[in-house]
């Protein structure tokens, strides 16, 4: 770790009125060029706390960037963790509220809920479906606290990986006799499919994506409790969305999500 305990309290409060002001900052590695893996994830966790001292309930985790099509987006080569809210979730059909984010932009993702607990390093895919209570269709509303979304690695990490919402689908099925590499998904935005892809896009299997999750925190020392919601990453590149948009996104064997921005 480079950064001191009061540094890293200061990032982690700065990135977090960021979103509460919607307000764009630049990327913190701009000041801060020595930090490390580890400070990043040191932001993120103060910021978790923070949130969670005022009384936001985490309700999740997530991976990000496991996409080719979301590193070659965003110029980067990791997947990168974070977490999910209680305030993040809308309902299925709902309103998103663009007033109250910076520059909204919407991605495709398989989620998974855990019935086991899963602890790295070794996790593999394997242990993944062996854990998986069932699998969800979900949209990820991604909003970075970047001017342009533009940032790295380690800005993305301690900005939580731009979470702000979420939709599930209400179709869960279990993950047996269900193909995941070939699941289908389209995106559609005001009726116009704008990208799609199948599960393989999400590290060849987006159960490989959660059982990278566990590794990162088994090499921390954590783990994946059971009952855990983890949204596994972007089949796609995410799309940017505004006020007025209309989003549908339809996947194979789990039905489709949809959102409305205004
Ligand atoms: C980082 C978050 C990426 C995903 O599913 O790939 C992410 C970003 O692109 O702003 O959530
Ligand atoms: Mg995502």
């Amino acid at each position: 770790m480079n950064l001191d305990p009061q540094t890293i309290e200061r990032l982690a409060a700065h990135l977090d009125a960021a979103e509460t002001e919607r307000r764009e900052v630049h990327k913190i590695t701009d000041d801060y060029p020595d930090m490390d893996w580890e400070d990043a994830y040191a932001i993120q966790d103060a910021l978790r706390a923070l949130k969670e001292a005022r009384g936001v309930r985490v309700a999740g985790l997530k991976m990000g960037l496991t996409s080719h099509a979301k590193m070659r987006q965003m110029g980067v080569v990791d997947p990168v963790y974070g977490f999910i809210t209680d305030y993040g979730a809308v309902a299925d059909g709902g309103e998103i509220d663009t007033k109250r984010l910076i520059h909204p932009k919407v991605e495709a993702e398989i989620a998974f809920v855990t019935k086991r607990p899963l602890k790295g390093p070794g996790c593999h895919i394997g242990s993944v479906l062996a854990a998986t209570d069932f699998i969800l269709p979900a949209v990820e509303i991604i909003d970075s606290r970047y001017e342009n979304f533009r940032f790295d690695l380690k800005s993305v990490i301690a900005d939580n990986t731009s979470s702000a919402r979420y939709v599930l689908g209400g179709t869960h099925r279990n993950a047996e006799g269900i193909d995941l590499k070939n699941l289908g998904v389209v995106m559609e935005k005001n009726g116009e499919v704008v990208a799609m892809a199948s599960g393989a896009a999400v590290l060849g299997h987006p159960a490989q994506s959660v059982a990278m999750l566990a590794n990162m925190l088994g090499a921390r020392g954590r783990e994946i409790p059971a009952g855990t919601l983890i949204l596994t990453g972007g089949v796609t590149e995410a799309v940017a969305v505004a006020a007025g948009d209309n989003v549908t996104v339809r996947f194979q064997h789990l039905g489709s999500v949809s959102m409305r921005f205004v």
